[in-house]
């Protein structure tokens, strides 16, 4: 990880510190992996510094040395001021059954180009009544760990996964999938500009890796963290939304001006990265205030709807989209055909359907750089075997299908038995 000097930080105000029998002081922070052993005159500058203090960095790096000081500033026991809000609590936490292999925030370091990394991010703004959708990503990931899992629970055993649908065979140790576990969310402290932050430090952290973040929400307000999180990495990026809502509501009231779930695209389509918007799966009829309003064109946005995808198919988009700039899927699982709670909080008539859905992801995969997703406005509840969280597994897994080599079936079976060759 390059760390990029700034010119003021903190001390992380929650240090723990454990004298250890050789003399050296072992330095630890609430909810992180990471244990620094240092000399004990350096334990005792850091904790000569003031929590409360902002102070500029050559404050730190005078007695403590340049190296000492960027270690610290690495693994976080010194922060930058401006970051200190979001970031003195942690960013992620391990889950119990992560989908692919555990990683903790320092594991960020080792990603190579296209490893894939799952993170899901408990952010909600909707005000909700039976169903909430913020922790809804996380049924999505046992989907996924299950799909991922060993029939008997056995870890680190060779295999592959066999997707019958395309006759495809990868090897589980080529998947690089990664689980960063779910975004920091305290609900007395934190509210949703915290956690999104959180995921935003996290998707540059990764992009700059040339890793690809997969996000699971939480509800639509995330497109507005992840998409800007990721101008650093790509200055040019188109998005596609496939949505049943456009996201573009405004009510002429004063809500219009507080980013939520309903008009997120309105602060999307004004990101200078954001060549282009393709909106798709679109259906929803409602009645728009024209008093007081505009009627403008949006060049950038363009709308594949529900009902032209369904019957027409996709084919007017295929020819429109750039191969010349990456892009970013944002997802909300509304989109889908039948998608009712528990599926999702705010379901509309129509939509599209699975295998629809499945084969214009194919088609994206293998023609354009996807560099990553998001899915959002995941019912927190269980649901059925065709439910949205079971749709999106399905679509997470055909992106690593893309991504990696695969091996075509054929008539080929697993029996049992040892291999033949290791007799011959
Ligand atoms: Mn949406």
């Amino acid at each position: 990880m390059r760390i990029d000097l700034i010119e003021q930080y903190q001390i992380h105000p929650h240090i723990a510190y454990l004298a250890l029998a050789d003399g050296r002081v072992e330095i630890s922070l609430p909810l992180s992996s990471k244990r620094l052993r240092v000399a004990s005159n350096i334990a005792f500058i850091i904790k000569g510094f003031s929590p409360t203090l902002i102070q500029a960095k050559e404050a730190f790096i005078h007695p403590l040395g340049l190296q000492v000081f960027a270690t610290l500033v690495k693994y976080m026991f010194i922060l930058p001021a401006d970051e200190i809000g979001f970031l003195s609590s942690g960013v992620s936490v391990a889950v119990k059954y992560p989908a692919g292999c555990p990683m903790d925030f320092y594991g960020i370091d080792d990603l190579i180009e296209r490893d894939v990394v799952l993170l899901h991010a408990p952010l909600s703004t909707s005000i909700t009544t039976d169903l909430s959708v913020a922790g809804g990503g996380r049924r999505v990931r046992s989907h996924l760990a299950q799909m991922l899992a060993h029939p008997n629970g056995l870890k680190s055993r060779p295999g592959v996964l066999l997707d019958a649908d395309f006759g495809e065979s990868l090897a589980l140790k080529q998947l690089r999938l990664f689980d960063l576990g779910d975004i920091v969310f305290q609900p007395t402290k934190d509210n949703v500009d915290t956690v999104g932050k959180r995921v935003s430090y996290l998707i540059q952290k990764i992009t700059s890796q040339g890793a690809y973040p997969v996000i699971l929400g939480g509800d639509h307000t995330l497109a507005y963290y992840s998409i800007q999180a990721l101008s650093h990495n790509y200055p040019k990026l188109g998005v596609m939304q496939f949505d049943a809502h456009s996201d573009l509501y405004s009510v002429g009231a004063a809500c219009d001006e507080q980013l939520n779930h309903a008009n997120v695209m309105h602060w999307v389509r004004r990101m200078q990265h954001v060549q282009s918007l393709w909106q798709i799966g679109i259906r929803d009829v409602f009645h728009q205030p024209t008093e007081g309003f505009t009627l403008q064109k949006a060049p950038r946005i363009q709308t594949l709807s529900a009902y032209e995808a369904e019957t027409a198919g996709y084919a007017r988009m295929y020819a429109a989209l750039n191969p010349n700039v990456p892009w970013f899927i944002s997802f909300d699982v509304d989109v889908l055909a039948g998608s009712e709670p528990p599926d999702t909080a705010t379901p509309v008539l129509g939509g599209l359907n699975f295998y629809s859905i499945l084969s214009c992801f194919e088609y994206l995969f293998s023609h354009y750089r996807i560099i990553g997703m998001e899915f959002v406005e995941i019912g927190d509840a269980a649901q059925g075997a065709h439910g949205a969280s079971a749709v999106v597994a399905r679509l997470i897994s055909r992106f690593l299908f893309s991504l990696r080599q695969t091996t075509a079936i054929g008539q080929n079976l697993y029996i049992p038995g040892d291999n033949v060759n290791s007799f011959s």
